[in-house]
């Protein structure tokens, strides 16, 4: 049986999904050359003209756009409409540099209302849902995302933001709010608090979440969907394409389908720039086909995925990514091993008495890599018992390094040792890079 859905270009044919994105296309390449002069500097250089593009495939004939064109042209150098007619901001901060700031029309606040409902309904979201939104509210795109989709689909928004999580659960109880939206860190969070609260999951009304901004595994989705009871269901997105409602995840729960009728996905080799077939892992690239304000082309995300237009037992035809495997930026390059810190949760995740709290930092003495990994335990591991603490820390350095290829030290730490997060989590701290 299909989903409901929330507009119905979620179940168009595809061709006429690809009539649609190419006229679309061909509209915003020439809004873009035409209003911003960066653009049409870097086109006239790569010897392309907006006539140029007739087919799907000349978009490979556009020139990438880097995080790096986004900071030299801070802050509005990229805004293809007159400041008048933009009527919010967002940014992202990042770790290093300048911040990005996105600009809005009030058209480009609809588009993202509309992508972010399609995500509510996808979790089985409507009209008469209460929408808990724990995501932070303010220039990060989360809180408002959610919001305006639920407003969109004409459903209750809960603006909570994120923080006082013991208030959370007060709110969830009071207000019986049924679907939650926060990091998967922070949902992880709530979850334990109500534990510690002694309130049972069925003693509160949510029935789905909606979960991204960082990646998370799938043991991390059933350790929240049985803290809190629910189903719960991942979405995508990044401030600089539009914010969350990117892409988004139906029943199946195996992949995102991609609003792609308003943002062109490709995958590339981050190292060539080729576009790659379908189902090869390499780096989304986006390229935004309806948007006004701030409509970029070719956009680089440095997050690795994979696509597939295999049909979806949802019913949706609209294409799908997989779950991003993390940026090409996060994965880090230890003793000239790649590591990404989702292989380290998924072994926390399959040892005994293990939480899936765990806190990594990468060092260099001399010459060489070091990796230290904090692990926190449930509270009945018993820390007294000296062989026991050796033993584990022992197992779990084996699997550690049969997973990853290197051999990290572990050390095991008591409940609630390592902060938690409201947002996205922070989980590597990499001293090589403070030297
Ligand atoms: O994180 C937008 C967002 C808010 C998405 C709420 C989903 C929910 P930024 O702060 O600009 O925007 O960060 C974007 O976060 O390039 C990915 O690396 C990562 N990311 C976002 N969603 C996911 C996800 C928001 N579902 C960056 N899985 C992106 C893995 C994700 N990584």
């Amino acid at each position: 049986m299909s989903d409901r859905i929330w507009n119905p270009i979620e179940h168009a044919p595809v061709e006429e999904i690809q009539a649609l994105q190419l006229s679309r296309l061909i509209h915003n390449v020439y809004h873009v050359y035409e209003h911003v002069p960066y653009y049409r500097q870097r086109m006239d250089e790569a010897g392309v003209k907006p006539k140029d593009i007739k087919t799907l495939k000349d978009l490979a004939k556009l020139p990438f756009t880097y995080k790096q064109d986004l900071r030299d042209t801070y802050p509005y150098g990229l805004f293809a409409v007159p400041m008048e007619d933009v009527v919010e901001l967002h940014a992202s901060s990042g770790t290093t540099g300048k911040q990005i700031v996105a600009g809005y029309t009030q058209k480009d606040l609809d588009i993202w209302g509309d992508c972010a409902a399609r995500a509510i309904v996808a979790a089985g979201g409507g009209p008469r849902s209460k929408v808990h939104v724990s995501y932070g509210y303010g220039l990060f795109t989360g809180g408002m995302g959610l919001h305006y989709g639920a407003q969109t689909l004409g459903a209750v928004a809960i603006p909570v933001s994120s923080g006082n999580t013991k208030r959370q659960v007060q709110i969830l109880q009071d207000f019986e709010s049924d679907i939650l939206c926060c990091t998967p860190s922070y949902a992880t969070y709530i979850g334990e608090t109500l534990r510690d609260m002694g309130i049972r999951p069925d003693e509160i009304k949510l029935s789905a979440g909606i979960f991204g901004a960082e990646p998370w595994t799938e043991d991390s989705r059933r350790n929240i969907e049985s803290l809190l009871g629910i189903k719960a269901y991942d979405i995508y997105g990044l401030t600089e394409i539009i914010g969350p409602g990117v892409a988004y995840e139906c029943s199946q729960q195996t992949g995102m389908h991609i609003c792609e009728d308003h943002f062109l996905p490709e995958i590339i080799d981050p190292d060539t720039g080729e576009v790659l077939p379908e189902g090869t892992p390499g780096e989304l690239v986006f390229t935004c086909i309806t948007k006004e304000a701030f409509p970029l082309l070719r956009y680089r995300t440095r997050d690795i995925a994979t696509l597939s237009r295999e049909k979806c037992g949802c019913g949706r035809t609209l294409i799908k990514m997989s779950k991003p495997r993390g940026r090409t930026d996060d994965m880090l390059i230890i003793r000239g091993v790649n590591v990404f810190p989702s292989q380290i949760e998924t072994v926390l995740f399959q040892t005994n008495q293990t939480s899936p709290h765990y806190l990594i930092t990468v060092d260099r003495v001399g010459s060489t890599d070091t990796l230290d990994i904090m692990v926190e335990m449930t509270p009945d591991f018993q820390f007294d018992a000296v062989r026991l603490v050796e033993e584990k820390q022992k197992e779990i350095e084996t699997a550690l390094q049969s997973t990853l290829g290197i051999s990290p030290k572990v050390q095991l730490v008591s409940p609630k040792t390592i902060q938690r997060s409201e947002g996205k989590a922070k989980r590597v701290i990499d001293k090589r890079k403070l030297y």
